[in-house]
């Protein structure tokens, strides 16, 4: 393998390129090579300036994580980042792609940036439960000034260059095509020029308000979350001490947030979410088909929403409905939705016309006799969908995928009413389905591996992280999704309150609990419609008309703005069950009702597993982070299980009388994880 760094000497410029695909992570080879390679530079007597420079498809996006937990190799980055800011001669970075974290470090410590129109730099360390430990807190705030700080450590998305070279983080853009050239005459230009920049040596001003105003505004963003107080911390320490002084509170920040769970949660996910892209057994030759065109049948919630998520991508869509007034209205909440991100800045109304005029609604299946891809969005009725996938297969082009966004339905019966069942295949987004990041690729008995591998990289430039699951019922999220209802009734008949129930789960880190998810969902979904036959407290709710947050009383009461109160009715209708079926009261600890809630899940995760329906265990956490909302620094429901003790798990599920999955079992007595 050819070595990390490579130098040269141009016009009198010393050229470090940097080369370590895929995303020239700053590992411990990078780190010596450029070490040594700014070392060489001092000693180098004809040499007048050094740039850096990264080849590949981005500047160094950051530390290498997969480095993190083991024992530090030296040079650390924040050594290497004091060297180059030491340097006698001016240093250049010159920056492409994503300079991130310690890439974004790096470059602060450089006496000059310059950067092409489209680099992003940032330093999204917080995302994976940390902060920028080689300086970057330190520095930012003093080119760049507190609050532009507080949002790229404490929030950590990468800013355009555009913003970097107003708020003084780079020098100056250069040509699109021509960095490399652009920063060698850049350097030569500052060769000579005295005092170097170096950010350590300014000042930064301290401004409470700001901080103050900062954390009010995040407040609800950070519930939950360790690393963002501690970013805002160390921003905070570069206005109050010297620059050694800021360094020192950086790194005690940065190794507690190391040694923490929540940023091994943060930093597992990382890679779970880009293992999960990967499925097992398709070769990497195997050919995508091409989708230039994707029909959406249904033009409710879920085909609306559906259908953003290829028009924001910039593909055509034909959306089919059965009635025009159907039809209008879907089209019409698709355009709503576009004009209020429009609104908040998140499109010109220039692209939302664009993104409308990708759109065809009709009223004819046969319109999608040209689509590669068709999606139906129907309602959940079996022998609806076996028709409709009957028709698709006389209309569809040969070749042309055929999905469903069934939440739950076995989509092999689905397959097999039509004369291509390798064509067919899952494909549930979660509501909003232009918002929510998951895509629960499900895999029937003959996908064929192509249209498997198709869907899968669909899912990128959708937006979305795709999971594939085998067939059952609910799939993997809405399988183990079901685990808690049966627990948290049976405790409700023992004196536990919904709301207290829903609020050992907000707590958690969840958005919601069981019973403020069932009113947002409809109490009345899948109830018998029939009120005089009460046989359940949700049959009870159900006849009284109390449906949830449509009738403004369900599990709780709402007001006008759909703030839940506890219900006195409600408390009744559960004192009465009990009574009648003779359970006593007792009282429930937090963490007893967060274990008879969660348990099971994790022991129908271990299931899924057994049964193969998912390929690992990190897919299903990848599942519930993206599809349920599960707090990412709790690393989903599997690794919290393991964070746990697999044992106490056991232990739990067996108190109450659960059968313990053999997988769970197994690995518990072997003190294995999942
Ligand atoms: C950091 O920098 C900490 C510093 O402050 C230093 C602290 C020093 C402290 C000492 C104190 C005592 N490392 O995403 P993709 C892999 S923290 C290792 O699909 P894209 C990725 O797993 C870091 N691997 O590509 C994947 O591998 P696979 C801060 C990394 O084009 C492949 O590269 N930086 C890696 O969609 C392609 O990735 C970040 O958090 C890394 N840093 O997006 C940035 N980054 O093919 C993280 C990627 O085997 N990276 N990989 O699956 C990203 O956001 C995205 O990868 C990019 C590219 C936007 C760079």
């Amino acid at each position: 393998m050819s070595k990390p760094i490579q130098t040269s000497i141009v016009d009198g410029v010393f050229l470090i390129v940097a080369n370590n695909p895929p995303v020239n992570a700053l590992g411990i080879d990078v780190r010596a090579g450029l070490d040594a390679a700014i070392q060489q530079a001092a000693d180098d007597a004809n040499v007048k300036a050094v740039v850096i420079r990264c080849d590949g498809r981005t500047f160094f996006a950051g530390a290498d994580i997969t480095e993190f937990g083991k024992p530090p190799l030296a040079p650390g980055l924040g050594d290497v980042v004091t060297r180059i800011e030491a340097s006698e001669k001016p240093v250049v970075a010159a920056i492409h792609g994503t300079a991130l974290g310690g890439g974004c470090e790096v470059t602060l410590g450089c006496h000059y940036r310059v950067a092409v129109p489209s680099a992003k730099i940032g330093t999204p360390e917080v995302k994976l439960g940390l902060l920028p430990g080689a300086g970057g807190t330190q520095r930012i705030p003093r080119i760049a000034g507190v609050k532009l700080a507080l949002e790229m450590t404490a929030i950590g998305d990468p800013i355009s260059a555009k913003k970097a070279l107003d708020a003084g983080l780079i020098d100056m853009i250069v040509g699109e095509d021509s960095l490399e050239a652009d920063a060698i005459a850049f350097a030569r230009e500052v060769a000579d020029k005295r005092p170097l920049p170096r950010a350590s040596e300014k000042n930064a001003t301290a401004d409470p308000q700001a901080v103050e105003e900062f954390k009010k505004a995040n407040a609800r963003k950070f519930r939950g979350f360790d690393a963002p107080a501690a970013n805002i911390r160390c921003v905070e320490a570069s206005t109050s001490g010297s620059f050694a002084d800021g360094i020192a509170v950086e790194r005690a920040e940065f190794r507690k947030l190391m040694a923490g769970t929540q940023s091994a949660a943060q930093r597992y996910m990382f890679f779970a979410e880009r293992q999960a892209a990967k499925v097992d057994d398709i070769p990497a030759d195997t050919e995508r088909r091409p989708i230039k065109k994707v029909g959406v049948i249904g033009a409710g919630t879920m085909g609306g929403g559906i259908s953003m998520n290829f028009l924001t991508a910039g593909i055509p869509v034909t959306i089919v409905e059965t009635a025009q007034e159907a039809l209008d209205r879907g089209v019409g909440v698709i355009r709503k939705n576009y004009e209020n991100s429009a609104k908040r800045g998140r499109f010109t109304a220039e692209k939302v016309e664009q993104m409308m005029g990708l759109l065809t609604p009709t009223l004819s299946l046969d319109d999608l006799k040209d689509c590669d891809l068709i999606i139906e969005a129907i309602y959940e009725n079996m022998d609806v969908k076996k028709e409709l996938f009957g028709k698709l297969d006389a209309i569809a082009k040969p070749g042309a995928i055929l999905a469903s966004n069934t939440s739950y339905l076995n989509v092999n019966e689905m397959a097999d009413a039509t004369s291509r069942p390798g064509d067919v295949i899952g494909m549930h987004f979660f509501s909003p389905a232009n918002v929510m990041k998951l895509l629960e690729v499900v895999r029937g008995a003959k996908t064929s591996l192509d249209v498997l591998a198709t869907v899968m990289a669909l899912a990128k430039p959708i937006g979305k992280v795709a999971v594939v699951s085998g067939v059952c019922n609910g799939f993997i999220g809405n399988r183990m999704l079901a685990q808690r209802g049966a627990p948290a009734t049976q405790m409700l008949m023992q004196g536990a309150r919904p709301e207290q129930i829903d609020k050992v789960l907000t707590d958690f880190g969840m958005p919601m609990g069981v019973y403020q998810m069932s009113d947002l969902a409809g109490v009345d979904i899948g109830w018998h419609r029939d009120p005089s036959r009460i046989e359940t407290i949700r049959d009870a709710l159900a006849a009284k008309g109390r449906w949830g947050q449509k009738t403004r009383k369900g599990w709780y009461d709402y007001d006008e703005n759909r703030n839940p109160t506890p219900s006195a009715e409600v408390a009744e209708i559960i004192e009465d069950f009990r009574s009648k079926s003779n359970q006593a009261r007792r009282d429930f600890t937090d963490d007893e009702i967060l274990g008879t809630l969660l348990y099971p899940m994790v022991n129908e995760g271990a299931k899924i597993l057994e049964e193969g329906i998912a390929q690992r265990a990190s897919d299903i956490d990848t599942v519930w982070i993206y599809g349920y909302g599960w707090p990412v620094y709790r690393g989903g429901p599997m690794f919290w299980a393991n964070t746990i003790g697999l044992d106490k798990v056991v232990a739990g599920l067996e108190q109450n009388g659960v059968p313990v999955a053999s997988k769970l079992r197994e690995l518990a007595e072997a003190g294995g994880q999942f």
